[in-house]
Order: C-alpha cells, then structure tokens, then sequence
C-alpha cells in the first residue's frame, strides 16, 4: 500500500521538502482510515500531552516505517535526518503529560473510543538553555504552517472574566498500533497573539487574557500572576470539553438524562477538576434540576491523582475563582454545603476555613473513581493523604499503575532490540507485552547475551555521536552509562546524585580508580521560579566543569549535563543507558515512568523503594534490582515525628560534610556563583526537606556495588535480560485495559 506515493515523495527534494510530503502523506493515510466507534466514550482532559515527534510514531502505528526507511534508504537518505526536520511540540511538563500521550496510543492500539481534550499551546513549555554554567528559559514556538494540526470548525462560546470568546478546536489524530484512529483535540482561540512574547511583556494582564491564554504551558511552580491565567486556561478546557461531550453524547442519541451511557470523562490531576461544576451548569441551563444534574455528573467522572506532595495540589483561593470564574461560584459553594451538610469533618470539605477551594476534594466527592498511579502510591493516598475520603467511599479508591507505550519506547526508539527480540521469541510481543517473558529462556544462552550487550554497545556509540553532533560534546563509548534524566526537583533528589560525583571524584583523586570509566548523563528541566532547582542544575555543571578540566580525574569520570532534556533526547539516551537511576526520597514519587523505559531498554535500576520502583523490584527480583535507603513508612515516620535533621548529620559524619562542603569549595567557586552554591550548600546543611544526607551513605555504598557488578559482563547481561523479560505489565496497554475494566467500561470495536 502507498508504495508509489512513498517513492515519489522520498525520491526527491531536500530532507524539509521530504519531511513535510511524508506529514501529509501520513495525515491522510490516518483520514481515510476511519474512526473508532462505540456508544460509550472515554474523554481523557488533560492539560497537558507531551506528544514528542510523531511521524516515525505514526508510521509504526500505521505499518508503514520500515517500507519509508527502505525507500529512504534507497534514495541515500534515512529516517534520523528525516525526524530532525519535525519540531517537537512541548506540551507537557514531565511525567505527567508524557502518560497521557502513551494513553492516547494505548487506547487506540486497544481499539477503544476515546479522545484527548487539552489546549493549543503555541510555545508550550520553555527551551532549555545553558549560559555560565546557569539555565536560561527560552520560548519554544513549534507549530509550523504544516503541521499535525487539522482547524475544524467546532468552535463554542466560553465566558472569560465576564466577556464571552469563541474558542476554535483543532485535532491530531491519534492511529492505534495496527487499529483505527481517535483523536486529540486541542482547544485555542483565534486572538492569541504569539508577537507578544518578542516585545517581551508575557507578564499577566486581565485584559489581555484573550491574547495570551494558550500561549504558554505554565511550569509546575509559577507566580501569582501565572497562576490567575491557569485557571483562565483550565476553565476554558473545561468548557469547551463539557459543551463538546454533550453535543457529542446528543449526537449519538443521548438525552441529558443518559449522559453516563454515552460518555466517560477521566480527570487528569486537579487541573481539569472545574469539568465538573461547569458539567452541572450547563445541564441547569438546559433544566435540568440540581440534584438530578449531580447525579448525572458524578457518574461520569472518574479522578487520577499524581503526586502526594503538597504543595503541588491545587487549592485556589475563593476569591481567586470568583475573579476568573463567577459563573461557576454558586455551583462549587452548593456543592461545599452538600458535603458539609453530611460530614462534619474539615478535612473533606470543599472550603476551607481560609476560603480556599480543594479542587481534589470536588472530584473525590463528586466523581465515581480515585485512582493513584502505582500499587505504593494509591496504598499511601488510603492510609494517610486521602484517608478520611477511603474511610467515606471505600469503593471508590482503586489503583492503576502507570505504563508506557511499547510503540515508542522500544518499536521506535530502539529497532535493533525489537529486531533481536522479534528473531527470540517472534512479533507477539508488539500486541500483547506479557510475551516478553518468553525471552527468559534466552538467559542459558551466552550467545544471545552477548547480543544483548553488542545492541547496548551499538547505542551507546549512536548515542556518542549524537551528543557530538548536537552539543560538541564528547564521551567515551566503552565508559559506564549511569543515567538520571527527570524534571529537576528536590524529592528526586539530583542533589544526592552530585554528592556521590563528589565522592567519586575524591576517590579518583587519592588513586582509587575505577576498572571501567563513569559517565553520569543527567538532563532536567528546572521551573523558572524554583530557586534550588536551579540551583543543583548550576552545581551539576559546575561539577561538570571542575572534572572535566581536572586531567587527574577525567580520564575516569565526566559529568554530563544534557541541555534540553526532552522526550527527543529520551529517544536517544534511554537505550544507550547501561544504569537507571531512579532515587527520589522513598513516598515521593508517586510512580514514575522513565523507570519503566529504561527496564525496557535493558538498563538497571538503582533506585529507591518508591513508586513503581517497588513493583520492577517484585518483578526483577532482588538480583536484577538495586535497592537503598530508608522505607516510605520510616521516611513518613519521620515527618510525622519531625525527628530528621540533615544538621545533625553533617556534624556528626565527617566523611558527609566533606561531599557538602565541596560545593563551596574554591574549585567550585572558580567555575560558578558563589551566591547559588552557597544557597544550595545551606539548604543541604539547614534544611534539607527530602532527606538526600540521610540515605547518602547507603547509595553510595549499593552504587560502589554496582559498578564492581558491571565488570562481570555476562552477570550483567543477564540482569539487562531479565529486566527486559520482566517489562510486560509495564505496558501501557495493560494500565489502559484495567482502566477500562473497572473504571469506564467501553466496549472495544
Ligand atoms: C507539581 C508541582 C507544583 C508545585 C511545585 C511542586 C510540584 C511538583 C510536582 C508537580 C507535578 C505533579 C503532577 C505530576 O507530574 N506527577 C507525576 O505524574 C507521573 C505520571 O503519573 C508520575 O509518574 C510521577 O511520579 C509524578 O511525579
């Protein structure tokens, strides 16, 4: 199929001219492929869809890559040189939104209706940029005149700080692996003004809502100023994609009453949470009675919480909302008087004693479901963060460990495992993940695990030559991989990974070399505003810099900063990673997917038991896993007796000060700000929230134990095999089906 029109666009032209015919092409093919159907629908709100690249994506999907590869191959070009072409859209922060793409392909490949409703935004989340050892934020426009984009006329009235706007919908569709196609729709509006931003007043102003709305992502921390436009962003989601499900339901037959039979919205964190009281608003507008129209609500929206941290969850001041939303202020304090009404325990209501909305709480209590993203994490939400709503709605409560996209993270990212995966054990593997295991076999086979590190091998080269080609960096190919690649944040804890670089690098220099040199690969986005953040990026490049001009030590360690960190540079870095550090404070990360690229890709884990680390750590078993640390009961016990003190620490542990007190060394001084290094060096010693000196001694020690481990190189492969073997249930495939059968219960085509 479509072999003349490859041939013809592939023939001839440069790679822009040859890029945007396959873009077409593709768009296209996906077009006359037919729709998905079903009575029932999932709508998946999500603020964010960090898509990545999607031609090559696509083309797998549509059974297409290998013919265009050939046909590009036969005309003295490939693919990689094709993909650059492709801006990468950034419309996610991190996990968060890079999970809602992978569900966008697992409900497709599964055959599911069910579309993505999010926002247009023209510049996304910033580009990533070092200057003096410091990150600098750059806009990131990526929408070009052809892009995968489609305008549609769908278009509704949105009431915004009191003047109505008309909204424009546009779509992407999203092709199932060998299926149909749903599709994403991205909500915007005409008067967004991009030129704004070049005479650089992107500051907030109410009357300027109308144009500057989608303009940007805001980042996971923002002002106060950001913060009033977000929730202009997220009501006008909200809107549009409640006036939408109903027309779509009506359409189909539906009456007001039957909405549940029709459609199925999930709830993507808190930031969509406003689909509920404007679900109800609409319905009222069209007579519905007020019970009647929570009924019918409720059984339509199901909640997914990703994070336990505090801060991150959204409380918005009353008078906040008032100012962006009136419309929707009566609804939100009745349904606050409704739960006061029946319980009297503050900790459920929906206004606080300082009139403040908990956008969490108006799902738990008018939505159907609340699901947390790993076994740990929804085991934490019933026991302590959201207990007093499980003792309420026991029934509620369910768990779906997170998953990625097979597709991309193996199909795509890395051909030459899939190959050698398909040659073991065949292509079942591609529709049904649990095949992996049948790969087991292969760990009695020194020839297979010696492939296994010739594939390891192949990428890291590949992945050399890119880092060459994109930043002039250089490092050495046959040097252990050791890779940390996450938004940059304190719970995550870079910071513990730059002490270890520390100690390494005093080992070096007393002459304790390593057997096989070490480069630590690191990439992370700091939020604009997150001062500490920014912080550890400066001390990782600091670092960087003292090493690498230090002829003693570099030879057997580099530090790498990747600039840019995104889902592009996961493509290319994951594979080629031999070690997957996954060391957020136990409790803290609430599942985490790169952990679950990288096993895929043969790497292993050195983490911590926290998130969906716990649940690779049954599957792996104690010998295919690295485990250090404190628990999340004694991490949590901890806060609740408020007994750690990082103070006490570095008194008392000579060997702990000294890593600390390298920051502000003069070696680092020499390269960087004194101010910065001195602002993380106190707030390690004074305050350190998330613990990095208590579990210091322990990484270090499980880290000296997995290099020393890497030099048994057959040992090694068979942990790289059984990591692989074990990845199945990791498979968004497999989050997507249990989703839907226990929480929307759509019925495949
Ligand atoms: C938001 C904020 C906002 C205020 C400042 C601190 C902060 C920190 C984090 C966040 C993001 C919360 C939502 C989120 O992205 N959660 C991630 O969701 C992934 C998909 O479920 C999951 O794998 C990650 O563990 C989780 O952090």
């Amino acid at each position: 199929m479509y072999e003349n029109e490859i041939a013809a666009i592939t023939a001839k032209g440069n790679n822009q001219e040859i890029y945007f015919g396959l873009l077409q092409l593709t768009k296209d093919i996906m077009q006359q492929k037919g729709r998905i159907q079903g009575k029932k629908k999932v709508y998946y709100i999500s603020a964010e869809f960090l898509i990545g690249k999607l031609l090559s994506n696509n083309l797998i999907n549509l059974g297409l890559y290998d013919q265009v590869a050939q046909s590009l191959k036969a005309n003295g070009k490939n693919m990689a040189e094709i993909e650059e072409i492709e801006n990468e859209p950034s419309l996610g922060n991190g996990g968060l939104g890079r999970l809602a793409a992978c569900f966008l392909d697992s409900i497709a490949t599964l055959g599911l209706p069910g579309d993505g409703i999010g926002l247009n935004y023209h510049l996304g989340l910033f580009r990533q940029t070092f200057e003096q050892n410091l990150q600098k934020e750059v806009p990131n426009p990526w929408i070009t005149q052809q892009s995968w984009l489609r305008r549609t006329d769908v278009s509704y009235p949105v009431i915004l700080g009191g003047k109505t706007v008309q909204s424009v919908m546009y779509e992407i569709d999203v092709t199932g692996y060998d299926n149909k196609c749903n599709t994403l729709k991205l909500f915007d509006l005409d008067t967004v003004d991009d030129s704004i931003v070049n005479e650089g007043s992107i500051y907030f102003d109410k009357e300027n809502v109308a144009k500057n709305l989608t303009l940007f992502l805001y980042p996971d921390d923002s002002d106060y100023q950001g913060q009033l436009l977000r929730i202009y962003q997220q009501y006008f989601m909200v809107s549009n994609a409640a006036q939408l499900i109903i027309d779509e339901a009506l359409a189909k037959g539906s009456n007001l009453y039957d909405l549940p039979e029709y459609a199925v919205i999930q709830i993507n964190d808190t930031h969509p949470t406003m689909v509920i009281p404007e679900m109800i608003r609409l319905l009222m507008k069209r007579g519905i009675q007020i019970d009647d129209a929570i009924g019918i609500v409720s059984r339509m929206c199901a909640y997914t919480n990703h994070t336990i941290l505090a801060e991150a969850l959204e409380k918005w001041p009353l008078w906040f909302l008032d100012r962006v939303v009136p419309q929707l202020i009566p609804i939100i304090k009745m349904l606050d008087v409704k739960v006061k009404e029946k319980y009297k325990d503050e900790r459920v209501y929906i206004i606080d004693s300082e009139q403040r909305v908990h956008m969490a709480h108006i799902d738990i209590h008018y939505g159907y479901s609340v699901n947390g993203v790993a076994a740990l994490h929804t085991q934490i939400l019933e026991d302590s963060e959201l207990k007093p709503f499980k003792d309420i709605y026991p029934e509620k409560f369910n768990n779906k460990t997170n998953g990625i996209t097979f597709r991309r993270w193996l199909l795509h990212c890395n051909h030459e495992l899939a190959a050698f995966i398909e040659s073991k054990i065949g292509a079942g593997f591609k529709k049904d993940a649990g095949e992996l295991e049948q790969l087991l076999a292969a760990a009695d086979h020194p020839a297979d695990l010696n492939k296994l590190l010739e594939i390891k091998q192949n990428k890291k080269e590949e992945f050399k030559d890119y880092l060459k080609q994109k930043e002039n960096i250089s490092i050495n190919e046959h040097s252990i991989f050791d890779v940390q690649v996450k938004r940059l944040h304190e719970y995550k804890r870079q910071q513990m990974n730059v002490l270890y670089i520390i100690y390494k690098y005093f080992e070096i220099k007393k002459g304790n070399k390593p057997k096989t040199p070490i480069t630590m690969i690191f990439g992370a986005k700091a939020a604009p505003a997150y001062t500490i953040a920014k912080d550890i990026i400066h001390a990782i490049l600091c670092l960087s810099e003292v090493i690498r001009k230090d002829p003693d030590v570099s030879p057997y360690l580099n530090v790498v900063m990747l600039e840019n960190y995104n889902v592009t540079y996961a493509e290319k870095v994951i594979p080629a990673a031999d070690i997957s550090e996954q060391i957020s404070l136990a409790s803290k990360e609430a599942s985490g997917t790169g952990n679950m690229k990288f096993m895929l890709n043969g790497a292993v884990t050195l983490g911590t038991e926290d998130g969906a680390n716990v649940e690779i750590h049954q599957f792996v078993g104690d010998d295919n896993i690295y485990i250090f640390g404190e628990s999340s009961e004694q991490v949590i016990e901890h806060y609740a007796k408020a007994d750690y003190s990082a103070e006490k620490i570095y008194d008392e542990d000579a060997d702990i000060a000294k890593l600390v007190d390298f920051l502000i060394s003069k070696e680092m001084f020499a390269v960087g700000s004194k101010k910065s290094l001195i602002r993380l060096y106190m707030e390690l010693v004074t305050k350190d929230w998330f613990m990095t000196l208590l579990d210091i001694r322990d990484y270090i020690r499980v880290k000296e134990q997995v290099f020393a481990d890497y030099e048994d190189r057959e040992a090694w492969a068979r942990k790289m095999l059984v990591n692989i073997s074990k990845a199945g249930f990791f498979s968004s495939d497999r989050t997507i089906a249990q989703y839907n059968d226990d929480i929307w219960k759509l019925k495949a085509e």
